[in-house]
């Protein structure tokens, strides 16, 4: 079925349909809750009606409304449709300055006693230079050997069962779906941006610039996102200071104080996904499709690499179905002006 623009998209973010049963499951070990973070609240009853304490780790930021240039015509991927590039306005609004942490999120499960779909369906997609030598066979998407199905594997075990978040309260919470990623900002009183608000951010006021940052990727040698630098997927230098996912907060925020838009890891919109719809869609505040099979992602994430996929880039998008989860996909909610 060749459904305009909604076919899978393994390559970044590997989605939960069209993956073989797994041969071996690691045997079942009593899940660790790892330490409850600092601040959590103690956990209340299902549904309990808590008033959210959601700040985000680096505050909000206030963005008046404007028009701003969204897509690229020369995208490297035409099939995402990042292009054409259009004139777009947006309304006011305040995002998150840096992605959910995990130690955000932990407060919203201790709260809401809130189960992600990862946890529900029991395993999610973890990168195989993650997992320990000896660990047991794991299923893979065909085209991308290098995302294996975990089972146990959820937001408070990115690599799976024995993994934790030591470290790593501060790093963005990931293993969460689109669902996860609603019911996160349902709580604490926000919700996910459009495609167009994530972009007028990303952006921090610049037009045509591929970068929240500019036009180079490395500005006289700095490294200003976290990406897979080296060869990919066999070996990442983390010369840019990280292999895996990094704090939230760390590298340099664009013009509006935004951290990390790209790089460290995917961020669920709130549009549909589609390659062509926004070709003739009002461009005021524009919502994305009535309705779809995927999710928009932006921002790309501590995988990506030159070689295999050029997303880290404000106007790159893809889509994944809404239930779907792995290692390397997060999100930063916005609240009304
Ligand atoms: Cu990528």
């Amino acid at each position: 079925m060749a459904a305009g623009g909604t076919e899978p998209r393994a390559c970044c973010a590997p989605g939960r349909a069209g993956v073989a049963e797994v041969q071996v499951a690691p045997a079942r070990t009593e899940a660790t809750a790892p330490g409850a973070a600092a601040g959590a609240g103690a956990g209340v009853g299902a549904g309990a009606a808590v008033p959210a304490a959601y700040e985000p780790r680096g505050g909000w930021r206030e963005l008046p409304g404007g028009a701003f240039r969204m897509g690229y015509d020369d995208g490297p991927y035409p099939a995402d449709g990042e292009g054409p590039a259009r004139e777009v306005t947006v309304d006011g609004f305040a995002v998150a300055a840096t992605a959910v942490t995990n130690e955000e999120f932990a407060a919203f499960t201790d709260a809401m006693s809130y189960v992600t779909d990862a946890e529900r369906y029991g395993w999610s997609f973890v990168f195989a230079g993650f997992l320990p030598k000896n660990f047991p066979p794991t299923a893979s998407p065909p085209q991308t050997p290098w995302w294996r199905r975990v089972h146990q594997a959820d937001w408070r075990h990115p690599e799976g069962p024995g993994s934790g978040l030591r470290g790593r309260w501060d790093h963005p919470v990931v293993h969460v779906s689109h669902a996860d990623a609603v019911a996160f900002c349902d709580w604490a009183g926000g919700r996910l941006p459009t495609e167009a608000e994530w972009e007028y951010a990303a952006r921090g006021g610049l037009t045509g610039e591929p970068y929240p940052w500019g036009a180079e990727r490395e500005p006289e040698g700095a490294y200003r996102m976290n990406i897979w630098r080296g060869t990919f997927p066999d070996r990442n230098t983390a010369a840019d200071g990280y292999r895996g996912t990094c704090p939230v907060d760390a590298f340099e925020p664009n013009d509006y104080g935004l951290y990390n838009a790209t790089g460290n890891v995917w961020e669920w919109c709130a549009d549909w996904f589609h390659a062509r719809h926004h070709r003739k869609a009002p461009r005021d505040n524009p919502r994305g499709p009535r309705l779809g099979q995927s999710r928009v992602l932006k921002g790309g994430s501590h995988m990506c690499h030159e070689s295999y996929c050029l997303r880290y880039r404000t106007s790159a998008r893809m889509g994944n179905t809404p239930d779907s989860s792995s290692g390397n996909t997060g999100f930063r909610p916005i609240r009304n002006a």
